[in-house]
This record gives structure tokens, C-alpha cells and sequence, in this order.
């Protein structure tokens, strides 16, 4: 719980820094602080204005170090939904969430914002990492599905979900009020898109049955703003096609998809030196890329997003901010070397608003 003269000084500082971008005078800044200062006093906390949150979700955005998508930072589609209490209702938004951020797959950057942590009371949570996520479950034949989802997988059967054992069973949505049980809800196949993956050159990885969802929408961390926790707090943007073809297919401990990809391309796997896993890597990235666009589905790819977020780095230096970046997660897992990212170092320095992992951090 943060002390109520640490909550004033965060609200300073994110007060003046929100209130100078918006082109707000001192003396509203100084006016609102007067107010706040005395909801500080009177009940240990103090509640955003709907410009305020709206801003410092993007300042948070922005401020993502990790995140090479930040160039559209400012066009972040913020939904307040502090306001709802009960269980059902907030089903009832994160379902919204997903299918108004899906859009058809002309995908919108979207944050939901629900009610923060108040003193003393145990917080709301959203137990899934991210909304969509595909189960995964360790059976006496190997792993089915997503090895990554094993043990939410495990907790949502305990509260009574069941899957089909596919290798995509889409996870419930699992929301807990503070001590109260988790509660689960199946989100609607109607709601969720997926994108079937297919290679021009490749015409029998189609058979293969290899898929991913459109939309990425983390729900597992925490947004602070101005000491404000934000508990729950989901958010999407679109894909960088790496992230499916280069993880979440590729990596050993997921879905290990390279052995397959280089046998539909007739590689000689017999031996590391024939670079059967980089020359399948190309082609499952490459897939990837190719199904989402014929799907009509956002995707950026990894030359594209670095090139946009040069372009973020050059704004942030005319607005005369210090950009701040995490260049282990910045760089692309494939052709690392080819972006500017590569070549140059960044601060990886946390500014707030920030969002944080939730759970201890990994
Ligand atoms: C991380 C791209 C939108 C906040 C990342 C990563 C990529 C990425 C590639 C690294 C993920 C990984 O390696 O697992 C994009 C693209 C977007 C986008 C292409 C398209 C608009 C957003 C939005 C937000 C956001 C809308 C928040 C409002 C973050 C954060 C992380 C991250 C907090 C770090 C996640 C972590 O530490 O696990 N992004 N992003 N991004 N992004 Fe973005
Ligand atoms: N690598 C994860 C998603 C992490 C966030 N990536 C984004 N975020 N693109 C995965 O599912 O592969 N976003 O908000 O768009």
C-alpha cells in the first residue's frame, strides 16, 4: 500500500507532466492538485479525470520500454470502465474489448481501464496473461495445445472449465474480485479471430492446421499512473509477425514448429550446418505475414516496425523527451542485425505512467 505523502508526490509529478502536454495552465495544474491533495487526506486516495487516464495510458504506452510499437502511441483508444462493480458487467466489457479492438482485423490499439486498488482493499484481477490464449495440457502422449498456458490451464479446469484438447482450445476468461473465488466465463467463438496459416510456395502447410489469433491483448499487468495501481487493465495492439513465427511457433518449449516447416520445404536436417531451422524460420515468418494480410488481419513486420519506431525515436527528441528502451526486447528475434535497433544502445530507465508486471516480475 503507497503512503499517502508518496501518493501526493506522485500525483505532482504526473500532474504536471500530463497537464503541460495537454497545454493546461499552472494554475489548473496547481488548482487540481489542491483538490486532489484533500481526497488524498479524506479517504487515502484519489480518483482521474477521464482526460487525465486517457493521457496517462498513453504516456504509459510511451513509456513501454520494451515495446517496439510505440510510434502510435497518442492513438490509443482508451474505455473507461472504472465504474463497474460487478462480476457479470466486467465479463460483459472485456468481451466488448475483444471485439470492438478486433474490429473486423482492422485492429484498434485499445486499453479498458476498470476500477484501481483502493487502501486496504484487496484488488480486482484478470487472471489470464492475455485475454485470447490458447490452452495447453500436459497428457500421457505429450503436450497438446500451448506448453506456455499449462498451469492457467490447470487452474481454470479446478474452477470447473473444461477444454476439448485441442491444440487450440481458447482459454475462459478467469476475473477475480479481491478474496472472493475466480470467476470463469467462455468467451464466444464469434468473438475471437484467427488467422489459418498458409505459404504461396509452401501449398501443404495448409493441411497442417497451424493457426493464431488476431488480436494480442495483455491482461496481466499493472498500469500506474500519478500512484494510481490499475490493477486490471487490458490492452492490444496488432501483431509483430515474429512474435507468432519466430516464438510462439518456433521456440522449442512452445509450439516447436521449425522440425515440420523444414520437412514440408524437403530440407536435409541431418546436420545444424545446412540451416534447416534459420532457412524454416524465414519461411513459417513469412507465413505468417502472408496468411494475416490475405486474412485481412493488422500485422506489422519486423523491417516495418523497426522503421516506425526510428521514427518514434526522432519525435521523442523533438518533443524533447528522453527516450527510454529495453534493447534486449527492442531487437527482433530474426535478422536482428538488419534494424537500426541492433546498432545503437538505449536507457532503460522506467519513467511513470509505466505499466508493470504484476507478479513479481520474470
Ligand atoms: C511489448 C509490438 C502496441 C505495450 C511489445 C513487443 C512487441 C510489441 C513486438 C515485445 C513482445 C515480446 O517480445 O513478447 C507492438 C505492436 C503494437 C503494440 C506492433 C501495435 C500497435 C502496444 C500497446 C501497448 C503496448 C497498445 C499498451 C498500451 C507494450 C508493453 C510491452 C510490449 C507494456 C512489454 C510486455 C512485457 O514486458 O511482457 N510490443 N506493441 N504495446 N508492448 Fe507493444
Ligand atoms: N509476445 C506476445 C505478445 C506481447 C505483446 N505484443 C504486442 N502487444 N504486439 C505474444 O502473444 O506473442 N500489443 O499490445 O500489440
Amino acid at each position: 500500500n503507497i503512503h499517502p505523502s508518496e501518493l501526493m508526490k506522485s500525483a505532482e509529478q504526473f500532474i504536471g507532466l500530463c497537464y503541460a502536454e495537454l497545454n493546461r495552465t499552472q494554475e489548473e495544474a496547481e488548482s487540481r492538485l489542491m483538490d486532489i491533495r484533500s481526497q488524498i487526506e479524506l479517504t487515502g486516495t484519489y480518483e482521474h479525470t477521464s482526460e487525465e487516464l486517457t493521457h496517462g495510458a498513453k504516456m504509459a504506452w510511451r513509456n513501454s520500454n520494451r515495446c517496439i510499437g510505440r510510434l502510435f502511441w497518442d492513438r490509443l483508444k482508451v474505455t473507461d470502465a472504472r465504474h463497474l462493480s460487478k462480476t457479470s458487467d466486467i465479463f460483459s466489457e472485456l468481451i466488448r474489448h475483444i471485439e470492438n479492438a478486433t474490429n473486423g482485423g482492422k485492429i484498434v490499439p485499445t486499453i479498458t481501464i476498470f476500477r484501481p486498488s483502493r487502501p486496504g482493499e484487496p484488488p480486482l484481477t484478470i487472471k489470464n496473461h492475455q485475454l485470447i490464449r490458447y490452452a495447453g495440457y500436459e497428457t500421457p502422449d505429450g503436450t497438446v495445445g500451448d506448453p506456455a498456458s499449462i498451469s492457467f490451464t490447470k487452474e481454470c479446469m479446478e474452477l470447473g472449465w473444461q477444454g476439448d484438447l485441442t491444440h487450440h482450445d481458447v482459454l475462459p476468461l478467469v476475473v477475480q474480485q479481491g478474496n472472493e473465488p475466480p470467476e470463469w466465463l467462455s468467451i464466444p467463438h464469434s468473438s475471437v479471430l484467427e488467422v489459418s496459416l498458409e505459404h504461396p510456395e509452401l501449398p501443404d502447410l495448409i493441411d497442417q492446421g497451424l493457426k493464431w489469433y488476431g488480436v494480442p491483448i495483455i491482461s496481466d499487468m499493472l498500469l500506474e499512473i500519478g500512484g494510481i495501481m490499475y490493477t486490471a487493465a487490458p490492452f492490444n495492439g496488432w501483431y509483430m509477425g515474429t512474435e507468432i513465427g519466430a516464438r510462439n511457433l518456433a521456440d522449442k518449449e512452445r509450439y516447436n514448429k521449425l522440425p515440420l516447416i523444414a520437412e514440408l520445404m524437403g530440407q536435409d536436417t541431418s546436420s545444424e550446418s545446412t540451416l534447416w531451422r534459420d532457412r524454416a524460420l524465414v519461411e513459417l515468418n513469412y507465413a505468417v505475414l502472408y496468411s494475416f494480410k490475405k486474412a485481412g488481419v493488422s500485422i506489422v513486420d519486423h523491417h516495418t516496425a523497426a522503421t516506425q519506431f526510428g521514427l518514434f525515436e526522432r519525435r521523442e527528441e523533438q518533443a524533447k523527451r528522453e527516450l527510454t528502451g529495453d534493447w534486449s526486447w527492442l531487437i527482433p528475434p530474426v535478422s536482428p542485425a538488419t534494424t537500426h535497433i541492433f546498432h545503437k544502445s538505449y536507457n532503460n530507465e522506467i519513467r511513470s505512467p509505466y505499466f508493470h508486471y504484476r507478479n513479481k516480475g520474470q
